[in-house]
């Protein structure tokens, strides 16, 4: 897991809108449509339901400490969806203790190891990589118009892009993998197996794996994964993997066609899934048709 720092995140907040109207020209969608769909919500919530859920975003100052502008951002992107966030005053303990006391739905702290958001209520916990590998999926099926019956390869087998094979197959797409580390392939493919029921395609060469994917999930934390010479005009890729795996001159050739951020996809999507687990009935009759 890359551990951002604070230059990755100091100009998000100050920058959604203008992410989230991009975010809309790539995919036809805004950030609360794509988190919805990483999280099988099939109907936009009212405004209120979403200002209903509280979250209390928790600094963490364990192992490398605190990430300067890590919380606040957090705070930024939930509040810009509109949910009611507030990042605490106290740390740590202390600070999950002062959640509490604001009667939170949802506290949301990331320490060296993991990054979650936890609902006190009904014992829920709902991990960023969980999040991230599915909202980077919804965002690639958005933006090529569905994934059904589509090759899409993985790069990268880690926690988000095991996430995103999960999700990869949920939309209907057929799913090969690529890692430096093939066990980490092989261990994905049985693992899919044993819990689908489905067979994903390992990639030995990921030379020869670009080259016949054109849709690309970028999940690994090598600055140079993809060179320019794979990329062509019908190339699509979603890329949470930090820093983003591709050179600056490979980037402005796919851009149009590229989904990368440090934050707002996953936290989004983390959000929109404490308000499936906290607002299950009222999100229901949001889903059954009228009438
Ligand atoms: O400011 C704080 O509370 C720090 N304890 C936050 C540390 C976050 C460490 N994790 C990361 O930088 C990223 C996450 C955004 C997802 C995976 N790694």
């Amino acid at each position: 897991m890359t551990r951002l720092i604070s230059q990755d995140v100091e100009n998000i907040s100050v920058d959604l809108d203008r992410f989230d109207s991009l975010l809309h020209a790539k995919t036809g969608h805004t950030l609360l449509e794509v988190a919805c769909h990483a999280a099988n919500i099939n109907k936009r919530p009212r405004r209120s339901l979403i200002s209903s859920l509280k979250a209390g975003v928790v600094p963490m100052t364990s192992g490398e400490g605190i990430i300067q502008g890590f919380s606040e951002t957090v705070r930024s992107i939930l509040a810009h969806l509109g949910f009611h966030a507030f990042v605490t005053e106290n740390t740590d303990a202390a600070g999950v203790a002062e959640a509490f006391e604001n009667s939170v739905d949802i506290v949301m702290m990331a320490d060296d190891r993991r990054f979650v958001a936890l609902s006190p209520k009904n014992c829920q916990v709902i991990d960023n990589s969980v999040a991230t590998g599915w909202g980077f999926a919804a965002g690639l099926d958005l933006m090529v118009g569905g994934l059904k019956g589509n090759k899409v390869l993985i790069i990268g087998c880690g926690p988000v892009g095991q996430n995103a094979a999960e999700a990869l197959i949920h939309f209907g797409a057929e799913v090969s993998a690529y890692d430096v580390n093939h066990e980490r392939c092989i261990a994905l493919a049985k693992r899919l197996f044993r819990s689908k029921y489905v067979n994903i395609r390992t990639e030995k060469s990921l030379a020869h794996a670009l080259s016949n994917h054109k849709f690309l999930i970028e999940a690994t934390n090598s600055p140079d994964v993809i060179d320019e010479k794979s990329l062509g005009p019908g190339t699509f890729i979603a890329a949470p993997g930090m820093p983003l795996g591709m050179s600056i001159a490979a980037r402005k050739k796919v851009e149009a066609h590229l989904l990368h951020d440090p934050l707002q996809t996953g936290v989004a999507t983390m959000g929109l899934m404490g308000l499936k687990a906290c607002r299950p009935l009222e999100l229901d009759q949001e889903i059954k048709p009228n009438g």
